[in-house]
């Protein structure tokens, strides 16, 4: 999979995907995770690409020029299957939208900064906004990088066993059962007795049951229907 990120903050991308699974999965040819600084394609002086914006009011928003030139050197080069737009008014990413994500051939994702982008690239050229939360960031970079994590480690043959996303909390809409490594006895605080008993199916019982209690007491709403809100 190839992502293309578009960004005014290039450094903020950098060492998210230098480092354990994303840069392996870059390492093994899986992912290719190519960073534009959106000042070098601008055809404005001094780097410019923000400006006030039109109706008056507090904020930079970032010029369609720029933007535009940038997403249609990227297109000539490749088809993109989407082109995501970081945006808190998005849709809430989720594991089942990185599921779907982790299926596709290309991807470009465009950070906001400032007030956001100018409406027009959004109607014209973006095809999915996403948000990762209800609260408010600087800007998208930190949430870009967040999305990619999340694609990257379910590209086929980035994760091994050890590290399988089968077991992942939510994967299968429950959260993950605790943990335990050596010592068995830290402190006088034990292990539970079922995982050191060698018994695979009492071990995978035992899992269930506890992503069960964890989900129903933390968090509710996954056990039903209807989003948690
Ligand atoms: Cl995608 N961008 C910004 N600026 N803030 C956010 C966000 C995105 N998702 C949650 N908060």
């Amino acid at each position: 999979m190839r992502i293309d990120i578009i960004t005014v903050v290039p450094d903020l991308l950098t060492s998210p995907f230098s480092h354990s699974i994303m840069k392996r999965a870059q390492a093994k040819g899986l992912l290719d995770v190519q960073v534009h600084n959106l000042r070098d394609h601008t055809p404005y002086k001094q780097a410019q690409v923000d400006d006030y914006q039109f109706g008056g009011g507090a904020g930079m928003v970032m010029m369609p020029e720029p933007l535009a030139i940038l997403i249609e050197k990227l297109q000539a080069e490749r088809k993109y299957d989407e082109i995501i737009y970081m945006t808190p008014d998005g849709n809430l990413f989720e594991q089942k939208t990185a599921n779907t994500l982790s299926l596709k051939e290309n991807l470009m994702i465009i950070c906001g900064h400032y007030k956001g982008i100018d409406d027009r690239i959004r109607q014209h050229f973006v095809t999915m906004e996403l948000s990762i939360g209800d609260y408010v960031l600087s800007g998208g970079e930190l949430a870009a990088a967040v999305v990619v994590d999340a694609i990257g480690r379910l590209i086929p043959g980035v994760l091994n066993d050890e590290t399988s996303a089968l077991f992942d909390s939510y994967q299968d809409g429950l959260l993950a059962p605790p943990v335990y490594t050596r010592p068995a006895d830290f402190r006088g605080w034990k292990v539970p007795d079922v995982l050191l008993s060698g018994d695979p199916k009492l071990v995978d019982a035992w899992r269930h049951e506890q992503s069960l209690k964890r989900t129903a007491e933390r968090r509710p709403g996954l056990l039903s229907d209807e989003n948690e809100g």
